[in-house]
């Protein structure tokens, strides 16, 4: 079973003078329990390299390390999945290659969800909830009502994306979703470190809320 909870996601671009590798063992030291390695805008033998060393930091944690968009990259450095949206590869396609993997993918819509569950998606990327400047062509914002309606019409685990916050974290963990995925609020804060442990801490107890 993979704890989607806290899922980080990485972007050069956004974090604070501090080196890739330094910035994710800040976050699984704050409770990530998944890693994302995003990068838009590297070359693919330094995507691949900066993957290799992720591979070895997330192995030793025991965090499962997820591949944006390169299922290529993804299989090379011996990740445990890749995650692809409709500018991808397709999903059937990536399921063929990699029968083993875990496969996430983005969508904002039920229809798609559903669709990418059919295909053989293991969780869905669902956003972006909120505004973000993060990834320029992010939609329009579909809010907590849709990601509840999309968590209801499918079966496999949802992680809600974009803008969330520690402010609008309570809602969206309320909506139903099995984790959050975060960039610049852990990425890009002073220290990745107490970001990621903040996300965790009010994840755990809205869960355990729940539960009593
Ligand atoms: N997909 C939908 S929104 C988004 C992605 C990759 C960006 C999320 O970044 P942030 O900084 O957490 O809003
Ligand atoms: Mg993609």
């Amino acid at each position: 079973m993979i704890d989607y909870s806290l899922y980080v996601i990485t972007d050069q671009g956004l974090q604070k003078n501090k080196s890739i590798l330094e910035v994710i063992k800040e976050v699984i030291q704050g409770g990530a329990t998944i890693i994302q390695f995003r990068e838009k805008n590297l070359p693919t033998r330094t995507f691949f390299e900066n993957a290799q060393t992720i591979r070895k930091i997330t192995k030793k944690a025991g965090i499962p390390l997820i591949i944006n968009d390169r299922l290529d990259i993804a299989l090379a450095v011996n990740a445990d999945g890749v995650h692809l949206g409709e500018e991808d590869l397709p999903l059937k396609f990536a399921r063929k290659i990699a029968p083993h993997f875990i496969i996430g993918y983005s969508t904002d819509s039920i229809h798609q969800a559903r669709k990418a569950e059919e295909e053989g998606a293991d969780y869905l990327g669902v956003g972006s909830i909120f505004p973000t400047k993060t990834k320029i062509d992010a939609g329009v914002a579909i809010g907590t009502q849709k990601l509840e309606e999309i968590k209801k019409a499918v079966s496999i685990p949802v992680v809600a994306i974009g803008g969330i916050t520690l402010e609008n974290l309570p809602e969206v963990i309320q909506s139903g979703a099995d984790g959050v995925a975060v960039i610049s609020a852990i990425i890009g804060a002073e220290s990745p470190f107490e970001a990621a442990k903040k996300f965790r801490s009010v994840i755990d107890s809205l869960r355990k809320a729940k539960t009593c």
